[in-house]
């Protein structure tokens, strides 16, 4: 499915050819359970050990760092909110992290980037409410950014997609 730009997919992120992928970390940056996971086993450990020299990253903020074994060049690690039923900024902070990572896949001179549904898994972030913001920032960065020209939303599972896809027909 493409959007001007916006193209669902249902791969694991570890295996897809771009850029960039997104990192749904957490303020350590020493890695998890999750797309986290998964992220750092398919790397390798220099991904760590480039981690480990970042000191942590705060919520709604990114980092970059070198994708290792990873097809992909670059690792952009952003730590989403965790969810606490929407009184606690949630929202603002998840666009906050997609921002981040905008901005750091333009210094870089990114032309494709990953994301997973950031703080949709263990952090609890409803997935509908969750999609709408990432669909509403990537059309606001591919409009800013005129290097970015595709950017993917891995569907790991099929609720993701539905929401995604529910998304991309709202706007
Ligand atoms: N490829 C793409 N998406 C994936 C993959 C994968 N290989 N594996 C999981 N997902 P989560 P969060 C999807 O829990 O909610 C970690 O422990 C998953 O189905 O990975 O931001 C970190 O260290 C879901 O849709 O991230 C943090 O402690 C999405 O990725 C915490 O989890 C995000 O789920 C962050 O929680």
């Amino acid at each position: 499915m493409t959007n001007n730009g916006i193209q669902l997919t249902e791969e694991d992120i570890t295996g897809i050819k771009v850029d960039a992928i997104v990192n749904a970390a957490n303020n350590s940056l020493r890695g998890g359970g999750g797309v986290d996971g998964a992220i750092h086993r398919s790397a390798g450990p220099e991904l760590l050990a480039e981690c480990r020299t970042l000191g942590g990253c705060p919520t709604g903020e990114a980092r970059i760092t070198r994708g290792y074994n990873l097809p992909a060049a670059w690792v952009i690690h952003t730590v989403g909110p965790v969810w606490h039923g929407g009184t606690q900024g949630e929202p603002g902070l998840l666009a906050r992290c997609y921002r981040s990572c905008f901005s750091l896949a333009q210094e870089h001179g990114v032309r494709n980037i990953a994301f997973p549904a950031i703080s949709t898994g263990v952090y609890s972030y409803p997935k509908e409410e969750a999609a709408r913001i990432a669909v509403q920032e990537a059309r606001r960065a591919l409009a800013e950014n005129k290097t970015l020209a595709k950017i993917l939303f891995v569907c790991f599972n099929q609720a993701t997609k539905l929401a995604y896809q529910k998304a991309l027909a709202e706007f």
